[in-house]
């Protein structure tokens, strides 16, 4: 089949009109929260680009977003070929992260509409549902529904960080579908993602081939204690909430220093109540974010964690109640996709690499029911959930052009 490649000028005009939605004053980024009123607006501006390209648009249950493409031709009954990703956004989001995978799969298919490529399967683009998890957890909540992952009452009945229930704020997004969860089994999920991280760029490298998604497992903990006077109360007779999260941070930073290798830890999220400068803090609501590539030593930091949190509350006083809010283990993806995703770049004359995702993805989802991977463009400086998240407009072409070539030959393209 001829060379044709996607219009890089428009998928970068389509990013920057969507950053708008939700836009961080003074920065490229923009801030969309699952189920928000900015989310349900983005949402409606992808929407109308997936009817302006005739695509069938379907929601289902827990508002995943499918648009479906029919091209002349077309077995309606053969499984879809499917791209996407999320463009829901943590608070200090950048316009790349999840967004570049799903208007990358609209510019496909209208690529593929202007060249008259006819296409056996049907091209299907998809938006999951709350991929960030950063108000509905766990992450990638939306796709995990989505292949069966996660049964779908339960994740209706959710409750996000600030107490609202997440079938609420579906409706309240008019994004409360019917299509049936789990949805339809595509032949393949092939996602487009920013790397997040600094491995491509430092190496000089146009596309990462990933081959695996390290493992997640994200801990909330509750530290009960006893407000008291910060004047009067002596240090021997204090049950120090604040004081406890201050170590268990303090902990976790010691924990990947001392297990090294993949291990990563992170407390990115600490309340205390109640919250004053002249109190001792009677409680502390806190995360942990535990990831490492392998299961067994994601399971060691899991248990030391467990241990130190025991060792301490016995030491202080204090109760430390603890709840799962995701754990997903390490994900290897298709290897035969992985392939077509390094030889596609080279043909394409891209240097690439193979490599592991440290952020969770839709892809690790869909891989549970189809053959999945994911391309991975460069991160400037390896930043991402930071509105200063950037990648070029040759990057993303680079990406969106071996996203075209895989999807059009797995779709039985031809002109
Ligand atoms: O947390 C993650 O890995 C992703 O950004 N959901
Ligand atoms: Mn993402
Ligand atoms: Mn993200």
């Amino acid at each position: 089949m001829g060379k044709f490649r996607i219009n890089g000028n428009r998928l970068w005009d389509r990013l920057d009109e969507l950053a708008q939605v939700g836009a961080i004053p003074g920065t490229l980024g923009s801030s969309r929260l699952a189920l928000t009123k900015e989310d349900g607006q983005a949402r409606d501006l992808v929407v109308s680009w997936m009817r302006q390209l005739e695509m069938e648009v379907s929601i289902d249950q827990i508002g995943n977003v499918i648009g479906l493409w029919h091209g002349k031709g077309t077995d309606r009954n053969l499984p879809p070929v499917m791209t996407g990703s999320h463009i829901d956004t943590v608070r200090s989001g950048g316009r790349f992260d999840g967004n570049l995978g799903v208007l990358a799969g609209l510019e496909i298919v209208q690529t593929v509409k202007e060249q008259k490529v006819l296409t056996e399967h049907p091209v299907a683009v998809s938006f999951f549902t709350g991929e960030e998890g950063a108000r509905f957890a766990p992450d990638m909540l939306g796709s995990l529904v989505y292949v069966g992952g996660l049964d779908l009452q339960t994740a209706l009945d959710t409750i996000s960080v600030n107490g609202e229930k997440l079938s609420d704020e579906l409706k309240s997004v008019g994004y409360s579908g019917t299509a049936p969860c789990p949805g339809i089994t595509p032949k393949i999920f092939l996602e487009l993602h920013i790397e997040q991280g600094p491995v491509l760029e430092s190496e000089g490298i146009d596309i990462g081939a990933v081959e695996s998604v390290q493992g997640i497992s994200w801990t909330e903990l509750t530290i009960e204690g006893q407000s008291n006077h910060a004047g009067t109360t002596p240090m021997t007779m204090r049950r120090d909430a604040g004081y406890v999260a201050g170590r268990i941070s303090t902990f976790v930073r010691e924990l990947t220093d001392q297990m090294g290798g993949a291990q990563v830890g992170t407390v990115g999220k600490v309340d205390l109540t109640p919250n004053l400068v002249n109190v001792v803090a009677s409680k502390a609501s806190m995360t942990v974010d535990l990831r490492n590539t392998s299961e067994a030593m994601l399971r060691e930091a899991e248990d030391r964690l467990v241990t130190f949190c025991e060792e301490i509350s016995r030491k202080e006083s204090v109760k430390i109640a603890s709840e799962s809010l995701a754990r997903f283990e390490p994900v290897e993806f298709n290897q035969d996709l992985v392939s077509q995703i390094s030889t596609t770049a080279k043909n394409l004359g891209y240097t690439t690499r193979q490599m592991t995702s440290g952020a969770g993805h839709d892809a690790q989802m869909l891989a549970r029911v189809c053959p999945a991977a994911m391309i991975f463009v460069p991160s400037k400086g390896g930043l991402s959930h930071n509105p200063a998240e950037y990648t070029s407009l040759e990057e993303i072409s680079a990406g969106a052009n071996v996203l075209l070539d895989i999807i059009v030959n797995a779709a039985g393209g031809c002109r």
